[in-house]
């Protein structure tokens, strides 16, 4: 004869389907309203997808303790700025020379800073994620309480985006966070920033390396990249100020003439009334100090880290030496 659960048993088994399907989590059924009265999605369909994500701890254990946030730029230089790197770099900006020179011509973005970011963000293609984007938005939309609002606006727009595309949100794979395609770009970036380069009518940064590469070169031009500028540069100083804020990544506003008098000197030549943020790295020799001008920043509207931006610019100045060496 069958033997009934104990209430153990049914406790267990109540556990379980809470935390492997989050159609059932307490604070998805005001997240499905909202995406049926706002955008007109059927309730069991999002109910379904839903119901499909599973929760993810290494997505929760990753996403508290980013690079970012625990290394010296001693220790994050060589993730990225690396031999192997450069070179494929180059030959990546080889194999995409005439693509590369359009999207520096209509949008005003450097080559080689569109192609360090592909870099930096998936080793030109080779690393664009092994998380189901589904597990690790759902993970952190419902899971996360620090980062919730945003991450459930990453999920909202991420099933737009698959509807707007015509794509199943169960297929796609990306970061621990949710990030997608070539650049790395977050679902809500997708929609708002990514173009179809190639003019085949489709957007698609997941495969088409041509709409990855504008895609990129959009994203700059969009958060204001102004061509021809400087991006950053290594200063001298005498006295180490530690009266001021080092590594801001907020707009910078104080000229270099203020800063020239606070004791920092660039060591090259630059314009004295471009507004310019000071940086202090932990670098292979001790203390560096540089300034970050208006494009530095604009690098961080990519990933909000001084480490980052800079070794974006690091890795660009790499693949353009070793480019320009070659020819
Ligand atoms: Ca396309």
């Amino acid at each position: 004869m069958m033997r009934k659960p104990g209430v153990a048993g049914l406790l267990l088994a109540l556990t379980l389907s809470a935390h492997s399907d989050y159609s059932e989590h307490p604070e998805a059924e005001a997240f499905t309203d909202h995406m049926v009265s706002e955008h007109g999605f059927e309730r069991e369909q999002i109910q379904a997808w839903l119901s499909e994500a599973e929760k993810r701890q290494n997505i929760l254990d990753a996403i508290a303790r980013p690079a970012e946030r625990t290394l010296t730029w001693a220790e994050y230089r060589p993730i990225f700025v690396v031999p192997l790197r450069v070179n494929n770099g180059v030959a990546f900006w080889r194999e995409h020379k005439d693509i590369l020179a359009r999207a520096e011509k209509e949008f005003g973005v450097p080559a080689e800073i569109i192609v360090a970011i592909i870099g930096v963000e998936t080793n030109y293609g080779r690393n664009m994620g092994s998380h189901r984007v589904i597990d690790a938005l759902s993970t952190l939309a419902f899971d996360y309480p620090p980062r919730s609002d945003f991450f459930r606006r990453e999920l909202e727009n991420y099933f737009l985006l698959m509807r707007e595309q015509e794509q199943n949100p169960l297929d796609f794979k990306g970061s621990y966070a949710g990030a997608m395609g070539y650049g790395q770009f977050m679902p809500s970036s997708y929609r708002h920033y990514a173009i179809d380069f190639d003019g085949d009518g489709f957007t698609d940064i997941w495969n088409n390396r041509t709409d990855a590469i504008g895609s990129v070169a959009n994203y700059f031009s969009r958060h204001g990249w102004r061509a021809d500028e400087p991006v950053a540069v290594r200063v001298r100083t005498d006295d180490k100020p530690d009266d001021i804020r080092y590594n801001s990544i907020s707009r910078p506003e104080t000229p270099v003439s203020e800063w020239r008098e606070r004791g920092f000197q660039p060591v090259v030549p630059v314009d004295d009334a471009a507004p310019a943020s000071p940086l202090q790295l932990e670098g292979d020799y001790g203390e560096e100090f540089w300034f970050g001008f208006h494009n530095f920043y604009v690098i961080t509207r990519y990933n909000r880290s001084h480490l980052y931006a800079m070794a974006v610019y690091d890795l660009s100045r790499e693949l353009r030496s070793q480019l320009e060496a070659g020819e």
